[in-house]
């Protein structure tokens, strides 16, 4: 089958819904493995990109309660809670102090020092739950304040989710709220919120949440006026394989109008204390879905290998599956640890460039635009 495919594929041929379904459905997966790593390297060479980064969650109080979600809290239950304006800054402040040994660390993966020194975040990565009370004011100022403290800053923040909300409380329109965020320094919206977009299986796991055509229609007017997204795909819960390639063939339809998405994120079901529940991915579905969103979004330069929840160990091998991004340093992470994410939460610089090398592949810093910054 990967013969009679991969010639279609290397000559500029698009795989068709069928053939990515039968893709999923294969059991050689060092077949599919290493047609997608092909393809990989096509795109991108035996570079792999990572991104010294920050997740900051205002708040997990949120109206919507999908039922695959543990992060999120109703107003007043144990365990909700929302950061200050002055919380959140504070937790840039400290990670844009420089690096302590940041180079002493370096040669001790590398042999040599890095060549550049280290000095902060490239990029702020906010997303959090639609909270009942906050108006769009809130947010707008926090970007606002974000970009004035941090003029380089990359400010990556709010899904299609949020925007829609804001939308609603602040009664402008899709695009006014997106103008606005932009011109307060917005550059990049992540690609949460899409989950699978069939409607059948949105109605069972997160019935509140918008439908994925409205999703795919604010991304559209997000690449208008300028902002760069990325898009994710939450899989291993009630989803089939139909419905993954649906989701897959969707977001390459619009990338195909706008090619206004950066990056793709397959992200792994996590069922720990969500309502829901059911099981973790397995190591295998997990390499599957990368090697075959890597081949079926042709148009899409990077497919992301989210170390968070594939666990370090599961994204590495992904890297010799398609993927060429690992995202980031994180810092601090809610949404999967409050799921039962099996990861520490925590990766230096240092642990991600040795990741990589070890896998065989050039490790690149870039920012949150994919500009390199420092290749190994
Ligand atoms: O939209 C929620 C997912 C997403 C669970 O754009 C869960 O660079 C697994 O989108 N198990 C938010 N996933 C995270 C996200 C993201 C992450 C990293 C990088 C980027 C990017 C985007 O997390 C939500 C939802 O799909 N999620 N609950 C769970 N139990
Ligand atoms: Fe709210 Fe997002 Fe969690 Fe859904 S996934 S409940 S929208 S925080």
């Amino acid at each position: 089958m990967f013969e009679k495919l991969r010639a279609k594929i290397l000559s500029g041929g698009r795989l068709t819904r069928k053939e990515a379904v039968r893709l999923f459905e294969t059991d050689d997966i060092f077949g599919l493995g290493r047609l997608a790593a092909e393809v990989a390297r096509k795109k991108n060479g035996k570079k792999v990109f990572f991104i010294v980064n920050r997740h900051i969650n205002p708040t997990n109080i949120c109206v919507n309660r999908c039922k695959f979600c543990a992060f999120s809290r109703s107003k007043g239950e144990e365990g909700a809670y929302e950061l200050t304006l002055y919380e959140m800054l504070s937790r840039l402040d400290t990670g844009m102090k420089p690096e302590r040994g940041s180079s002493r660390a370096s040669r001790a993966v590398s042999g040599h020092a890095s060549p550049i020194p280290h000095h902060g975040f490239s990029e702020v990565h906010i997303v959090g739950g639609l909270h009942p009370d906050w108006p769009f004011g809130f947010y707008l100022n926090l970007i606002a304040t974000i970009r004035k403290r941090y003029p380089k800053l990359n400010i990556k923040a709010f899904t299609a989710v949020e925007i829609d909300y804001f939308s609603r409380i602040s009664g402008l329109s899709i695009k006014d709220v997106l103008i606005q965020l932009h011109n307060a320094g917005l550059q990049i919206m992540p690609g949460g919120g899409a989950e699978i977009f069939a409607e059948g299986v949105r109605n069972q796991v997160c019935p509140e949440k918008i439908p994925g055509l409205r999703w795919l229609e604010i991304m559209k007017i997000a690449h208008a006026v300028g902002i760069k997204t990325n898009a994710t795909m939450l899989y291993g819960h009630v989803e089939t394989y139909e419905d993954r390639v649906d989701h897959l063939l969707k977001l390459r339809d619009l990338q195909d109008k706008t090619g206004g998405f950066q990056a793709f994120i397959p992200l792994a079901y996590h069922p720990k204390n969500t309502e829901i529940g059911g099981h973790y991915s397995s190591g295998i579905d997990d390499l599957k879905t990368i090697a075959v969103s890597r081949l079926v979004l042709d148009n899409f330069d990077h497919i992301k290998a989210y170390w968070i929840m594939l666990g370090e160990k599961v994204s590495q091998v992904a890297l010799l599956f398609g993927a060429d991004d690992i995202d980031g340093t994180i810092v601090e992470e809610k949404i999967t640890h409050s799921a039962g994410g099996l990861t520490q939460g925590v990766m230096t610089r240092d642990d991600l460039i040795a990741l990589i090398r070890k896998a065989g592949k050039v490790p690149v810093e870039r920012d949150g635009l994919y500009k390199e910054l420092w290749r190994g």
